[in-house]
């Protein structure tokens, strides 16, 4: 242990009274070091235990990684914000988490503070100590830290955004920030592998975000050394290019060393100078869970080696050593751990186990429905659309009306002039991120590969729109961190064909945040993303849809409009709600003819899962959205000319929440329905569709439901087969007439 080096600069405040200190720490702070360390220990063995015995489910533990889980939260401060990983038991401990909590989650308690019963033992998550809610995916934790810090910083930079509003996601929101506030990102050394903590890396570094990344390196992951993970078998070699870093490098099993590094590296965060890296080496004494046996591939020799350097045993040699206590006050302080655990698990055993009713609890926001009247407004100008009573289109003005992409465009300024937390970024969203070329009118600016958000920048200023990397993770992993924060990110992901690198930040994270903490946290955000084909060229990579993926997703909203008004109203409703929503904007209809509008105002809203009757009709169902609405339209005008068939005409425009009183009202009418959608047939969004029409409408159909969509390959290149793959009118057109007579 260090007793000898102490940096003078730690020792100032204790000079007075001249009491012995080491690193700053006091005597008592080491006492209190060891009760937290041999508690975190002491939890785990009780977990093991109750595992054994099958009264809990699930058992991973952070024994040997307790000292320098006690040194970061000695080092930080209650108001700093904290991505802990499992292994942080004792950081959680001393930042006030209590060990019943700890067993609540354990047992699975409705009671359980982290989740309610919904994850497993040490996923934390604890709102009052800005312990942010935790998963099981290594890594994802990383990025979302990121935008934490980012988010943090902004507030303090425009404190007036952090008010509360009525009416909107921003009622439901507590802010809360410091100035100098710092964020506690933890990892595993095999987790350095995942790409997101390369992302993070990066951005904390080129941002100089006040972000702390401490490395907890135990020289396995699972069954695998680090020198298989990790070029060389160091990180911190590896990553010592990044400018703006503080680095440290630390023997993470001994508290006072790792408290001194802490210091030095929250120092540096707080002075502004950027982000942190402490890399510190520990032991795993335990296997990597229970559900492994290190035994098979470790040898004794090795583990011995690790026992050795136990924080446990050695932080209470130490304070033998240095006299702070005796053995009896070791033996006091271990007994009233032991007696307190004792009833504490006694106690978590007896806590009621959440109901089975309860497992729809806050997959959405509890507090405000986007599909309620309160998101349901009329657009300042009449629409010149077809009206739901089919009363026809009303005269078109042209030099009034609107494309898609221009009402999307003056959605988000309308709504970041209204709401300070909007902000956006993504890839080219800015107009030019070297602004001094836009202040001296050097140029005109970009504003997205797509002009989406053009001018958005000039207006609203850099911090407000801004270009983010190449990294789809990247900007959807930031995003959920600002969100949980109370920003409320409206980030662009290009091409749908390029939203992959985010799925796991998709699926994993982003939706299932309020529902894995039990409402504890939440992440309301908006993705717009460019989708869809019939570009004449587009090709397999710039054409494809696959909406269902995401609709599959319980917790995600997903909407997809056809037309401009619809867009603006919709957007809107997204901007305002308190849920993430997935925005899907198709490419060809950004600046079609078809469903152009006026600008509606800056309070247009659509609700959510209310679909729209582009045409009325008696004979025939058809329900789609997107770029088909169109070319079903197309199709079902020429029928009615041509055949004196009636169709019915639904745009879904939301798929998740979906209308299924509109579908059903309107199939109980006709009889019979054809779904028409864009992506390829098989597992497609129809699928759905039908097979509830199928089990719920049966005894109202004439005729079998029917689908037409894409061809089951990817879309091609040249227009001859892009016109063979994606469904056109002429397709639309032959479905509905064999519908029609069968
Ligand atoms: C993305 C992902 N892949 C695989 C796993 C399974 N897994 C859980 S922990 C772990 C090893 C992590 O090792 P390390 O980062 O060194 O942390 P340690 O457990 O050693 O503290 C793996 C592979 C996972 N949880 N997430
Ligand atoms: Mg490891």
């Amino acid at each position: 242990m260090a007793t000898t080096k102490v940096d003078p600069k730690l020792n100032e405040n204790n000079t007075a009274k001249k009491a012995k200190t080491y690193q700053g720490l006091t005597t008592q702070q080491l006492i209190d070091a060891y009760r937290i360390m041999f508690t975190s220990r002491r939890v785990d063995d009780r977990e093991i235990l109750l595992k054994r015995q099958q009264k809990i489910f699930f058992q991973i533990s952070g024994a040997g990684h307790e000292a320098i889980g006690v040194a970061a939260a000695f080092a930080l401060k209650a108001s700093d914000w904290f991505y802990p990983y499992y292994r942080d038991r004792a950081l959680c401990l001393a930042l006030g988490a209590t060990p019943y909590e700890m067993l609540l989650q354990g047992v699975g308690a409705a009671d359980d503070p982290s989740s309610g019963g919904r994850q497993m033992p040490s996923h934390w998550a604890y709102q009052r100590l800005n312990i942010v809610t935790q998963s099981s995916p290594t890594g994802t934790q990383i990025l979302q830290a990121i935008g934490c810090a980012e988010a943090g910083r902004y507030f303090a930079k425009y404190p007036k955004a952090a008010q509360k509003a009525e009416g909107d996601y921003r009622q439901f929101k507590d802010v809360q920030f410091q100035g100098d506030e710092i964020t506690y990102v933890s990892l595993g050394d095999g987790t350095t592998s995942e790409g997101e903590f390369w992302e993070a890396l990066n951005t904390a570094s080129n941002r100089r975000l006040p972000v702390m990344f401490c490395v907890q390196d135990n020289e396995y992951a699972i069954s695998v050394p680090v020198e298989v993970q990790t070029s060389g078998g160091n990180i911190s070699r590896l990553v010592s290019g990044f400018p703006n870093f503080h680095f440290e490098e630390v023997d993470g099993t001994d508290p006072v060393i790792a408290y001194a590094a802490f210091k030095r590296a929250a120092d540096h965060c707080r002075a502004g100078h950027g982000p942190a890296f402490v890399h510190a080496h520990v032991i795993r004494p335990y296997s990597h869970s229970l559900s492994d046996d290190e035994r098979l591939y470790r040898p004794d020799s090795e583990r011995q080696a690790d026992a050795a350097r136990d924080p446990v045993p050695r932080l209470q040699m130490f304070l033998l050593r240095e006299g702070i206590l005796d053995e009896k006050g070791i033996n006091k302080i271990e007994k009233e751990i032991e007696e307190q655990l004792q009833a504490d698990a006694d106690r978590a055993l007896e806590a009621a186990p959440p109901q089975p009713e309860t497992i729809y609890d806050f997959v959405y926001s509890p507090a405000l429905d986007p599909t309620s009247a309160q998101f349901d407004t009329r657009p300042a100008v009449a629409a010149p659309d077809t009206a739901a009573d089919g009363k026809g289109p009303a005269a078109p003005n042209k030099s009034l009306n609107k494309t898609m992409a221009d009402l999307i465009n003056t959605t988000l300024r309308d709504e970041m002039r209204r709401d300070e937390r909007v902000v956006i970024f993504g890839e080219d969203v800015a107009d030019c991120s070297r602004e001094e070329y836009l202040k001296q009118k050097l140029v005109k600016g970009k504003g997205g590969v797509f002009k989406l958000t053009a001018g958005l920048q000039s207006q609203f200023g850099s911090d407000r729109v801004f270009n983010s990397p190449i990294a789809e993770a990247n900007i959807v992993g930031r995003a959920t961190g600002m969100a949980t924060r109370g920003l409320k990110p409206v980030v662009e992901i290009q091409f749908f064909d390029y939203i992959w690198p985010a799925m796991m930040q998709l699926r994993d994270e982003l939706p299932i945040i309020r529902w894995r903490s039990n409402n504890a946290f939440s992440a309301p955000l908006v993705i717009r993303v460019a989708i869809g084909g019939y570009l004449t060229g587009g090709a397999i990579y710039h054409s494809q849809c696959g909406e269902s993926i995401f609709t599959h997703i319980p917790g995600l909203r997903v909407v997809f409009p056809s037309n401009a008004l619809d867009a603006a109203g919709l957007l809107r409703t997204a901007i305002r709600c308190d849920d993430p929503v997935l925005f899907l904007e198709h490419k060809r209809l950004y600046r079609e003819t078809y469903g152009r509008a006026p600008y509606p105002g800056p309070d247009y809203m659509v609700p959510f899962g209310k679909a729209k009757v582009v045409q009325p009709g008696t004979d025939l169902t058809v329900i789609t959205y997107g770029a088909v609405v169109p070319r079903a339209l197309q199709a079902a005008q020429k029928l009615e000319r041509e055949h004196r068939v009636s169709v019915e005409l639904i745009d879904l425009r939301c798929l998740n929440p979906f209308d299924w009183d509109a579908i059903a009202a309107s199939v109980k009418k006709t009889n019979r329905a054809l779904i028409a959608y864009e992506d390829s047939l098989s597992w497609g969004y129809g699928a759905e569709i039908a097979a509830r029409i199928a089990d719920k409408l049966f005894h109202h159909l004439d005729a079998p439901v029917k689908r037409v969509a894409a061809t089951d390959t990817f879309v091609a290149y040249q227009p001859i087969l892009e016109n063979a793959i994606l469904p056109q009118a002429a397709d639309l057109f032959r479905a509905m007439k064999e519908l029609a007579e069968f």
